[in-house]
């Protein structure tokens, strides 16, 4: 048996562990730049970078699209007698592929690693089967559960809402699934749980009662979060906002809304971020931007690593090939002392055409390589201090003298006021921002000048 197969049968064979072999390397199945052991600041690229894979895009993800058939098919769904030894199968293939590509994480669906069954307590036993298999193969491999989170998208019955739904008796059934997904995140010692609120929004105001429905949704995350920690849970629960896509008016729209959301429900202590550069686009922001909102409000948690298309507004998920981005989003990583929770999960998927078993490597060889690219060159960044101290210097005037007692909240408008009178209009504001000088600074970075 080689090395790194976990089943009776090789998924991915002809595929061996990839290794790190350097910028001059041709090998597409080869790193060029994530060298897994070297230290960047002291850590090692690995313990940085934390990258999980997604159960959901590499396993069961088909390449069908709403104009076309699926393209992608897999072997352990066709040799399989029936769907839970499809199940059982594709862990086989899904743990395969964690130890060849080397991630020490993976992150999962209840729905992607199990079936539903006829009713709750059947897909729950599913469920429990294949986490029994999971945990066997943790232990073998080493590969740790990232976070689980519970499907609540696909089914029909949610085409309403989950915990937003107008109907209770929807809202009982998603618990059956939340309640079922702890449980197996507990048993496979998952480090977070994530909250995608896909359908928790609405598509008419005509029949939508706002103000009832987000209450619901807090109630329904109250009771999640009440339910894990009495079961010993100690990860983070992460709410991973997007704003449309498939409701509109998504109630988690972007860091800042979930960050207000869940200050005033009082969730701010047990929930952090997991954000996803794709979401971050379709909010018409940015990566970083949602990177440094969250950091800003101190509940960033984890990343969905990908990017979308600048030219359409869907959620292509593809994988994060910038190096650009990648740089800015291990800057703000590193600025707030590296992951303490999360990691980089790969909500990433090959192109439907992209129908090479290898294909799925090539995709993921090529975004670690991007952000260990990212990381080393924003070691750079904070190592240089030219940028850092940019930033410094231009909050400077906030730091002593009447700057320092006014961010201290020690000064009147009256006082605030009379400072300015008295200093008149001058050339006060006459400061150049610099954008352009630091715009290449960076680019010097990437390039390792
Ligand atoms: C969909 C989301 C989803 C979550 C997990 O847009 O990215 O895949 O990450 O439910
Ligand atoms: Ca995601
Ligand atoms: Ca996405």
């Amino acid at each position: 048996m080689a090395d790194y197969f976990v089943g009776a049968k090789e998924y991915f064979p002809g595929i061996s562990k990839i290794k790190y072999e350097g910028p001059k390397s041709k090998n597409p199945l080869a790193f060029k730049y994530y060298d897994a052991e070297k230290l960047i600041g002291g850590k090692t690229m690995k313990d940085h970078l934390r990258f999980g894979i997604a159960y959901w895009h590499s396993f069961c993800g088909d390449g069908g699209d709403p104009f076309g058939a699926p393209t992608h098919i897999y072997p352990w769904n066709t040799d399989a007698k029936n769907p839970m030894d499809a199940a059982d199968k594709k862990m086989d293939a899904a743990f395969e592929f964690f130890t060849k590509i080397g991630a020490g994480y993976y992150t999962f669906h209840d729905r992607d690693m199990a079936p539903e069954g006829a009713n709750p307590a059947e897909s729950e036993k599913n469920l429990f089967t294949l986490t029994d298999k999971a945990k066997k193969l943790q232990k073998e491999t080493g590969v740790k559960l990232l976070w689980g989170t519970a499907g609540l998208s696909n089914n029909p019955r949610y085409m309403n809402g989950v915990a937003t739904n107008p109907e209770f008796g929807v809202v009982a059934l998603a618990a059956t699934q939340v309640k079922a997904t702890l449980d197996a995140t507990i048993a496979l010692d998952g480090e977070g749980f994530t909250f995608w609120g896909g359908r928790e929004g609405y598509m008419s105001i005509l029949n939508t009662d706002i103000k009832r429905e987000k209450e619901n949704m807090a109630r329904f995350l109250t009771m999640a979060r009440d339910y894990g920690r009495k079961q010993g849970f100690k990860g983070m629960f992460y709410i991973e906002p997007k704003p449309m896509e498939p409701s509109k008016h998504q109630y988690d729209f972007d860091t800042d809304t979930v960050v207000g959301f869940l200050r005033h429900y009082g969730l701010d202590k047990d929930f952090r971020m997991n954000i996803e550069a794709n979401h971050a686009e379709l909010a018409s922001h940015d990566f970083a931007h949602e990177l440094e909102t969250a950091a800003a409000a101190g509940m960033f948690g984890s990343i969905d690593a990908n990017r979308g298309d600048s030219m359409n507004g869907w959620d292509t998920d593809q994988f994060a090939i910038s190096y650009y981005e990648t740089t800015l989003a291990m800057y703000t990583i590193l600025k707030i002392g590296g992951f303490t929770t999360g990691g980089l999960n790969f909500d990433a998927k090959v192109r439907r055409n992209s129908v090479d078993p290898a294909d799925l490597f090539i995709g993921h060889i090529g975004s670690m390589d991007a952000f260990a690219v990212g990381l080393q060159a924003a070691q750079r960044i904070i190592d240089d201090g030219v940028i850092p101290n940019f930033v410094k210097e231009r909050y400077a005037s906030f730091d002593s003298g009447d700057g320092a007692k006014y961010s201290k909240g020690e000064m009147t408008l009256e006082q605030l006021a009379k400072i300015g009178t008295d200093a008149g209009y001058g050339t006060t504001g006459w400061t150049s921002g610099k954008q352009e000088y630091l715009e290449n600074v960076l680019n010097g970075y990437l390039l390792g000048l």
